[in-house]
């Protein structure tokens, strides 16, 4: 039977780069949320979704990946992570069970074991045949975590997972409005699709070093949107690289991104960008504040 008690609370994917976190989020809501790319190391904050379901209000957490680097940048990625493990209510342990399970996941686990947390370990990418006939749970994870698997892609999976992240959220009320879909201002948003679109365009032309500033939000036309963004690189031949021949490259950038904006906004964009030098922006810690990184 249905359960009926109000619950609400935090459930935070964690998992390595590129094991599907953000593409889940976005499933999990029904709406693109988060930026998704083929190359790890994507998502640099952590981002609230917020979803009904049932009578739970469920609180999700995208995270960045987990992973070993030693940039300033890096360090204040694993921080979030760390974070937002230690405040949720639910941990989900995401991992391509194709890769096998990730010591540092499960340090993780043993870190949230230890916290008392409820912590459900969750296959992803069901629909790849190499993932989907790899072996889970991972041996040696013990038995307190529940074992799931899903397809971020094909939704396969998704309302089992969606149950078991709601019956382990402790009773209370609603925490944030109901018609409320994230914490994230729209202004935050939009400068990661504009990074999502150079990332892809970029390929593995500019690995790490660019973010994306809007520095421009007017209203003021009544049919369109104008938006000025900055797209930050370290050096003058990355800025080289992302203007490209005669502007063709961030050209495209800027085409992919207004497509992408004007679904957000529901309105038409009128989108400019600019690309800009700055060699300290992932040292400087005003920089990667101001950015949403920390
Ligand atoms: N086939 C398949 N691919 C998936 C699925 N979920 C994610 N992917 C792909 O895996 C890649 C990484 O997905 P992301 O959602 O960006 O992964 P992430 O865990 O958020 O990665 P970081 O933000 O870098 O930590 C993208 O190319 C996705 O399209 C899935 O269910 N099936
Ligand atoms: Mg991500």
């Amino acid at each position: 039977m249905a359960e009926q008690v109000p619950r609400a609370g935090f459930a935070a994917l964690l998992g390595r780069p590129n094991a599907g976190k953000s593409t889940l989020l976005n499933r999990l809501l029904g709406e693109k949320l988060a930026i998704v790319t083929a190359r790890p190391q994507t998502t640099r904050s952590r981002l609230l979704g917020i979803l009904q379901h049932g009578s739970a209000q469920i609180l999700l957490l995208d995270t960045p990946g987990l992973h070993a680097g030693r940039r300033r940048l890096d360090a204040a990625l694993n921080k979030l992570v760390a974070e937002a493990a230690d405040g949720c209510d639910v941990a989900c342990l995401l991992a391509d069970p194709a890769g096998g399970w990730p010591p540092d996941l499960e340090e993780l686990r043993g870190r949230l074991a230890a916290l008392g947390k409820p912590t459900l370990l969750v296959a992803t990418k069901l629909d790849l045949p190499a993932s989907a006939a790899a072996p889970w749970p991972p041996r040696g994870t013990g038995p307190d975590g529940a074992a799931l698997r899903v397809s971020a892609r094909t939704g396969k999976g998704v309302p089992e997972l969606l149950d078991a992240i709601a019956v382990r959220l402790p009773e209370s009320p609603p925490l944030y409005p109901s018609d409320q879909l994230s914490d994230r201002p729209l202004r935050f948003l939009a400068a990661e699709l504009v990074r999502e679109a150079a990332f892809e365009a970029l390929e593995q032309e500019l690995p790490y070093a660019l973010a994306v500033e809007v520095v421009e939000w007017d209203e003021a036309h009544p049919e369109r949107v104008r938006i000025r963004a900055n797209l930050i690189v370290e050096r003058v031949s990355q800025r080289r690289i992302a203007i490209g021949a005669g502007g063709a490259m961030i050209k495209r950038i800027g085409t992919q991104a207004r497509l992408e904006l004007e679904r957000l906004l529901g309105r038409r964009v009128h989108l400019e960008l600019w690309a800009k030098v700055d060699p300290r922006w992932s040292r400087s810690p005003n920089r990667l504040k101001s950015l949403g990184y920390s």
